[in-house]
């Protein structure tokens, strides 16, 4: 999965939670003129189905609901990772001092009591999305290769250690597709390093138009070198695949008329797949890719060795 580039343009979302509809009618009457796309959800159940699925910019949170209430809903949103971002604003008729420290301490980034005042809350939710946007923009650039906009290497470590804890969790396959530009010294020397830093960029493009499932990831490893981990996926499938990468910088075209080379820019590319076992490690992976992409240089370069 790419990363997007400009995740920090898009309209934010707030999901709204709360069991009395009337509340919400009155809150979306209000909001619905702000620069934000409104959801609601009636009650903790559904608010933490959709916090999960839609991914919100904010939460607003009722506390009182029959079901999970909001305190629960809050706790359970910070516990699970792909929600634990969200920033929860608790608005309630609960308005005691233990509430309003309960609540800040399960990780909302702000309680407002009723009866409150429509322009203070609406000013709270601007400051606390335009804190959100500077932080998905952070965690963007803590992730992303500035030359070639694919996953560094730091966000490829990380992805490799969740996803083989996955892997091993529900014992699926996962497979790594190491590749590096042949004779790459070569084309810097030849035509400048500005045009190698292009030809990278471009490699780095045609090898994401392969990928298709959200799950699949590219990364820059490091120089001249890219990485793609394929989750749920045999070494038949990540074969396919490798070949799809490899086919895809081969049919770039690029020139590159020096020794040893095809006329063209290619890569060399090796594939490695396991179901984690309890004596491996996500290095061991990486290893066998690494060995495999040795191997497939070794044989010539411009292949792929599985
Ligand atoms: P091989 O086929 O064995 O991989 O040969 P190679 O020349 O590609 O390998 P080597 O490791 O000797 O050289 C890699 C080259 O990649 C050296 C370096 O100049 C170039 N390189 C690494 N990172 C970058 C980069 O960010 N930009 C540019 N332009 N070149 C880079
Ligand atoms: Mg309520
Ligand atoms: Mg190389
Ligand atoms: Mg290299």
């Amino acid at each position: 999965m790419n990363i997007q580039p400009d995740a920090d343009q898009q309209t934010p979302t707030v999901l709204i939670v709360d069991d009395v509809p009337a509340n919400l009618d009155v809150l979306v009457e209000h909001l619905q003129r702000e620069a934000v796309h409104l959801v609601v959800a009636l009650s903790g159940e559904e608010g933490l189905r959709l916090a999960k699925e839609i991914g919100p910019d904010l939460i607003l949170l009722d506390v009182m609901m029959p079901g999970i209430d909001g305190f629960e809903t809050c706790r359970r949103l910070k516990a699970d990772q792909d929600t634990n971002d969200i920033p929860v604003v608790f608005l309630t008729a609960r308005e005691d001092e233990l509430d309003t420290e309960k609540g800040l301490r399960l990780g909302a980034v702000d309680y407002i009591s009723k009866p409150f005042s429509m322009p203070i809350l609406k000013a709270r939710l601007r400051n606390h999305l335009a804190l959100k946007r500077k932080s998905n923009l952070l965690l963007q650039l803590a992730c992303t290769d500035e030359l070639t906009r694919v996953g560094n290497r730091r966000h490829f470590n990380k992805m490799l250690h969740s996803e083989w804890g996955r892997a091993t969790r529900n014992q699926t396959p996962l497979s790594l597709v190491m590749l590096d530009v042949d004779y790459f010294k070569r084309f810097n020397d030849h035509y400048g390093h500005p045009e190698g830093d292009r030809c990278l960029a471009q490699i780095a493009g045609a090898l994401d138009s392969v990928l298709h499932r959200p799950s699949d990831m590219l990364a820059r490893y490091g120089g001249e070198e890219f990485v793609v981990l394929l989750p749920e996926t045999e070494r038949d499938g990540a074969a396919a695949i490798a070949e799809q990468l490899h086919a895809s910088v081969f049919n770039l075209a690029l020139p590159h008329q020096s020794a040893g080379t095809e006329g063209r820019v290619t890569i060399s590319l090796g594939v490695a797949t396991a179901v984690p076992a309890a004596l491996n490690t996500p290095e061991d992976l990486l290893a066998w890719a690494d060995n495999a992409l040795y191997q497939a240089k070794a044989q010539g370069r411009n292949q792929v060795f599985v």
